[in-house]
């Protein structure tokens, strides 16, 4: 199939509450939404996850625009796609730029998921009907309160929490988070915030039973991941060092991790994402899919995703109603005792909600291929 036509619109929508994290606090969700028409007619979404500013990768919405623009999908152009795997091929004389590229790939694999009349979980080999998933929590400003808002998710019944900390929020507050909830799935994201000089405050958390540590150290490091992981009982999971295979690659063979998160922005799409799951499969190290605030296309390309076999562990994918007061796709995600129903219908499985999309948009550019 050929594409004739991809319409980059610039979306700002307001969250339900900010999220804060080590490197700062979002209040609006403000992303680029891909739509990709091939010349047979069928449609694609695909959505991109860089934030406006490049406090989580080096990424950010106008980087994005620019390599979408000026080199992205010029590549497009004279194409003929057989498969979204070619994607990754084209692409690849571009270094990095990774969610600029996925963005892409997922309108390709809605697109291909259409056109074989599958749910792309099924087109991507998953066979899950539903999936378990956890919610990742920002950081609130008593711990007081930080217990009420972990309290009120697990009531909601999501599988595990997840709690964000930094230097001078740690220690007492996942002990405290432990003394009201003993045996929740509890698992903590310092997001780069540590060094290895920071060892003994992170070996004080091996007390408190967590399922891992997120990224403790650089964004960029796997060598200093690897020395205090053999310091540390709890499982190290990596997310900001993985960008590749290559990279899950290297961090298992040093040891420097139990356990990875995969983002599909972060790692450049779908098929690197598969290939790194397959890959920790091989390897007994499991995967969970890990979420950037997503709105629902983002989301719907999570959902499918995550129902390969080896995600077995809950992920970030919260439902809609958790971010927003109105999502882009109907019917919303939905999370129900801590599961999703894995769409059974032809493509990505939820329908692009146009108002909700229009209402949100600030600005696009069509491009003619
Ligand atoms: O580190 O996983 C992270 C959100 C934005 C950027 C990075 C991260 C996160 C989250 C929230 O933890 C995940 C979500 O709810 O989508
Ligand atoms: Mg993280």
């Amino acid at each position: 199939m050929k594409i004739n036509q991809v319409i980059v619109r610039y979306l700002k929508m307001p969250m339900k509450h900010s999220f804060t994290t080590s490197f700062g606090t979002i209040q609006d969700k403000s992303f680029l939404l891909l739509e990709i028409l091939t010349e047979e007619g069928i449609v694609g979404f695909g959505e991109c996850v860089a934030f406006e500013a490049p406090w989580y990768t080096e990424e950010t919405v106008k980087t994005c625009w620019h390599m979408l623009e000026d080199f992205l999908i010029p590549i497009l152009s004279q194409k003929e796609i057989h498969h979204p795997n070619d994607a990754s091929k084209w692409f690849s004389g571009i270094r990095r730029n990774n969610m600029a590229k996925a963005a892409i790939e997922g309108a390709l694999w809605d697109i291909y998921a259409q056109k074989m009349n599958q749910p792309l979980a099924k087109v991507l080999g998953g066979n899950k009907e539903e999936i378990d998933v956890g919610i990742s929590l920002g950081i609130q400003p008593t711990i007081e309160k930080q217990i009420e808002v972990v309290g009120k998710y697990i009531e909601e019944g999501y599988k595990r929490i997840k709690v964000k900390i930094k230097p001078d929020w740690d220690v007492e507050v996942i002990r405290k988070l432990r003394e009201a909830f003993p045996k929740v799935p509890m698992m903590a994201d310092a997001n780069s915030a540590y060094t290895l000089k920071d060892l003994n405050i992170l070996k004080q958390l091996d007390e408190f039973d967590l399922m891992m540590i997120e990224q403790p150290l650089a964004y960029d490091d796997i060598v200093d991941h690897s020395i205090l992981q053999k310091q540390l009982k709890t499982p190290i999971c990596l997310d900001e060092s993985i960008l590749s295979l290559e990279d899950a690659r290297k961090a298992i063979e040093l040891e420097s991790c139990g356990v990875i998160n995969i983002k599909i922005g972060r790692v450049g799409g779908i098929s690197e994402a598969i290939k790194i799951h397959d890959y920790c499969e091989s390897k007994g190290i499991p995967v969970w899919c890990g979420g950037m605030l997503e709105a629902g296309i983002g989301r719907a390309h999570n959902i499918a995703l995550t129902a390969l076999s080896n995600f077995e562990m809950p992920g970030d994918t919260a439902g809609s109603n958790h971010y927003f007061e109105e999502d882009i796709i109907h019917p919303e995600v939905v999370v129900t005792n801590g599961t999703i129903q894995v769409p059974q219908t032809a493509g990505i499985g939820y329908e692009p909600n146009r108002k909700a999309i229009e209402k949100y948009t600030v600005s696009s550019k069509t491009y003619l291929i």
